[in-house]
């Protein structure tokens, strides 16, 4: 398994953690999403 961390600057809630983890996680390939809010990695 392959793990990828990103920097996503704009989270800054748990919404857009929530958001990210639903979206990135219907993507072909993708076997687990967190998002971090305080961290803004994903
Ligand atoms: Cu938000």
């Amino acid at each position: 398994m392959t793990t990828v961390t990103y920097t996503v600057p704009a989270i800054s809630c748990g919404h857009c953690t929530h958001t990210i983890e639903t979206e990135v996680g219907e993507l072909q390939g993708v076997q687990a999403v967190k998002a971090d809010e305080a961290t803004k990695k994903s």
